[in-house]
């Protein structure tokens, strides 16, 4: 689905992940793939000189069937992997995995998405949805699924992000996530971040992660609605995904923001499907 913000092409993520062949990718990997297809999205009307907010029923519709799927495919012991979609997604995704049980969170993107209707400056509701998971935001969203909090605050890592609003970062300081912005990962280079990152989430028997495309730097992921410069290089978000899954701590992932409108013959999309083969334990030897 593509409600969470105005521009159209989001919602043929998943076709387009699908036709550079994440499913047969998987399964040389060794893993059994079933792909239970697309959730019901509701056609998609203008709106009037609007604002994304104004498909919030649209996006809590489309996140409660996400929602039910996750809690499902987790109570079965299953690995789901969410294609989107713009990152409202999440909501649903995040809720189901950790619908009965404790689980970290793996945030990377070049945007916090923790901004609520309150301080965000667009009104999108895809940089809402890390607030939304923590208990803030429209009402409709925060109690989808199960009511409140979805994920702990300190049970929350975000890596990759440049692209902060002021008051979505006024609430980001006060709020006790552990944040590795890019100036971190320059700084100390990736497999330091990726190791603490894990060591954050030691506790836990479970660990999502919610890729938003847009951490990679736009030269590599030029599909993508809202690009931000000095982005992570392909090598970088690589090595993550290569540590994660050495970990064995991954139980569940999404993957949200291609745009294959934008796109250079389907390059972020392959891109994707690449690093989430890497999640999923292809190594180099
Ligand atoms: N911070 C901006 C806002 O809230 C843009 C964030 C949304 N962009 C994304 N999400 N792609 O990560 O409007
Ligand atoms: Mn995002
Ligand atoms: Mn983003
Ligand atoms: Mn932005």
């Amino acid at each position: 689905m593509d409600f969470g913000q105005l521009r159209r092409g989001l919602d043929m993520g998943p076709a387009a992940a699908r036709y550079t062949g994440l499913v047969s990718a998987l399964r040389t990997l060794g893993h059994h793939v079933e792909d239970l297809g697309d959730v019901r999205v509701p056609v998609r009307t203008p709106v009037e000189e609007g604002e994304a907010s104004d498909y919030i029923e649209q996006i809590r519709g489309v996140c409660e069937q996400v929602y039910d799927q996750g809690r499902t495919a987790t109570r079965e012991n299953a690995f789901p992997l969410f294609i989107g979609g713009d990152h409202s997604i999440a909501i649903g995704t995040v809720g189901g995995v950790s619908h009965d049980r404790p689980t970290g969170l793996i945030w990377i993107d070049a945007h916090a998405d923790f901004n609520t209707p309150v301080t965000s400056p667009s009104g999108n509701i895809h940089g809402m949805p890390l607030a939304v998971l923590t208990g803030d935001g429209d009402d409709r969203l925060v109690n989808l699924g199960r009511p409140g909090a979805k994920v702990d605050l300190e049970n929350i890592v975000m890596i990759g992000i440049r692209d902060v609003d002021r008051l979505e970062r006024e609430r980001l300081k006060k709020s006790g996530i552990t944040v590795y912005t890019m100036s971190d990962i320059d700084e100390q280079g990736m497999s330091t971040i990726a190791k603490k990152a894990l060591m954050k989430l030691i506790h836990l028997k479970r660990v999502h992660l919610s890729l938003d495309i847009d951490a990679l730097d736009p030269v590599e992921a030029p599909g993508v609605g809202t690009p931000v410069p000095g982005g992570l290089t392909f090598r970088e978000a690589h090595l993550f995904m290569e540590i994660l899954s050495d970990s064995g701590k991954l139980t569940s992932m999404d993957l949200v923001e291609i745009n294959p409108i934008l796109d250079q013959a389907n390059k972020t999309a392959k891109l994707a499907v690449d690093l989430i083969v890497s999640a999923l334990g292809k190594s180099i030897l």
